[in-house]
C-alpha cells in the first residue's frame, strides 16, 4: 500500500528551474538528492544530469577526457553499432557509455517547498580517471565530525562508491574509492555502534547471487570489513530484480529503519522498508511484503525514465519524515511518511 502523503507542490524542482554548469549543456535531468540541514536552511545535494542540446539525426553526449577536459562524442542515431533502447545509457560497439554527465550541485530553502540555486557554493564535479562519466546519488551522512558523502562513480572500468568529506561545503577532502566495483546505493549510519560504523552498501555479483544490500563495518570510514548480506532481491515480488538502501537508516525505538528501493524485470522503481536490530544491523528483523511508495502520480510514470521513484535523502523529525526523491529519473519531489505509519506496515 502506497502510504506516502506527497507535497502539493510537486515537483519542487525541474530542469529548467537551473542553469547548466556545463558550458555548452543543458540540463536533461534533476536526481535522487542527498539532504541535510546546514545554516539554519534545509540543502539538498542534487545529482544534476547534463548533455549537449541534441542535433537531429545524431546522438551526442560528455564524457571527461584523460586531461579531466570535458569532451562531447557523438555517435549517428542509424549507425548498426549503436545501441540506444535504454534513455539513460548508450551500447557502442562493445563499449557502454552515459547519455548524461552527473555531477552534484547545492540549493537551500527555508521551508523545504521552494529551493534556490546556491550558486556561490561550487557544483562537485566528477574528479579523476575512475569518475570520467560522472558521479551520482549522493547520500549525505551527518556526523558529529561533518558530512560524509558517499555517491557513484562512474567510469569505462567501474562503477564504485567513492567518500568525500566537509564540514563547510567549501572545502572537500576526497577519499577516493571506499567500495570497489561493481558497487553503489551506500549509506553510512549516522552514529557508531559498539564502537564501531557501519554502512549499507549493493555489490553486484553478475555470475551467484545479485544485486542485494550488504552491510559493512569500519573502525574510521575509509577502510570497510565483515561484509554481510542482509537482503536480496525475491522472486516474482516488486523487488525481484534489485535492491539497494535509500539514505542513512533511522534509530527507532524497534531498530534502524531503512527505505529502499527494489525494481522488477520492467525497470519500475518502488520504496520499501527493512527494520535491523538496533544493536547489530545485520540482523533484519522485518522487511516489506508490499511496497510503502510506488510510481503512481503521473509525474513519477512519466519523464526521462518513466515508472520510478528513488530516494536517498530525508529529514526526520519526530515521527514525521521528510523524504525527497527523484521521480521519473527527471523531476525532484517530496513526500511525508510516518515512521509509526510505516513500522506498523512491517508487522
Ligand atoms: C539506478 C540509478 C539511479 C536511477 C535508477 C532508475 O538505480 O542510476 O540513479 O534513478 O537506476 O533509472
Amino acid at each position: 500500500m502506497d502510504i506516502a502523503k506527497r507535497f502539493s507542490q510537486n515537483p519542487l524542482l525541474k530542469p529548467s528551474d537551473l542553469k547548466p554548469a556545463i558550458t555548452g549543456m543543458e540540463i536533461a535531468c534533476l536526481l535522487n538528492p542527498g539532504v541535510f540541514c546546514y545554516n539554519n536552511k534545509i540543502w539538498l545535494l542534487l545529482r544534476v544530469a547534463e548533455r549537449p542540446v541534441q542535433k537531429e539525426g545524431v546522438i551526442s553526449f560528455p564524457i571527461y577526457n584523460a586531461k579531466g577536459e570535458i569532451e562531447v562524442l557523438s555517435f549517428d542515431k542509424d549507425d548498426s553499432r549503436l545501441d540506444a533502447t535504454d534513455p539513460r545509457v548508450i551500447g557502442y560497439n562493445g563499449q557502454d557509455y552515459l547519455t548524461t554527465m552527473s555531477y552534484l550541485r547545492l540549493v537551500s530553502s527555508i521551508d523545504g517547498i521552494t529551493f534556490k540555486d546556491e550558486s556561490e557554493f561550487p557544483p562537485i564535479f566528477g574528479n579523476g580517471e575512475l569518475e570520467s562519466f560522472g558521479i551520482e546519488d549522493c547520500r549525505v551522512a551527518t556526523m558529529d565530525d561533518g558530512f560524509w558523502l558517499t555517491f557513484t562513480e562512474v567510469s569505462p572500468v567501474a562503477v564504485g562508491v567513492g567518500l568525500i568529506h566537509t564540514s563547510d561545503w567549501e572545502n572537500f577532502d576526497r577519499h577516493g574509492m571506499i567500495f570497489p566495483p561493481h558497487n553503489k546505493d551506500c549509506a553510512i549510519f549516522e552514529e557508531k555502534i559498539n564502537g564501531k560504523y557501519y554502512a549499507l552498501h549493493r555489490p553486484s555479483s553478475p555470475a551467484l547471487g545479485g544485486n542485494y544490500i550488504w552491510l559493512a563495518e569500519s573502525p574510521d570510514r575509509f577502510h570497510w570489513g565483515n561484509h554481510k548480506c542482509i537482503a536480496t532481491s525475491r522472486k516474482d515480488m516488486w523487488d525481484c530484480a534489485r535492491v539497494g538502501a535509500g539514505a542513512a537508516p533511522i534509530k527507532t525505538e524497534q531498530g534502524w529503519l531503512e527505505i529502499y528501493h527494489g525494481a522488477d524485470h520492467n525497470h519500475r522503481y518502488c520504496l520499501g522498508a527493512l527494520l535491523l536490530d538496533l544493536y547489530d544491523p545485520s540482523k533484519v528483523l522485518a522487511r516489506s511484503k508490499e511496497p510503502i511508495m510506488e510510481p503512481i502520480a503521473g509525474y513519477e510514470q512519466t519523464g526521462f525514465f518513466g515508472n520510478v521513484v528513488f530516494t536517498n535523502g530525508h529529514l526526520v523529525d519526530g515521527d514525521k519524515i521528510t523524504m525527497y526523491y527523484g521521480a521519473s529519473d527527471e523531476v525532484i519531489c517530496a513526500a511525508q511518511l510516518s515512521i509509526t505509519e510505516i513500522l506498523s506496515t512491517l508487522k
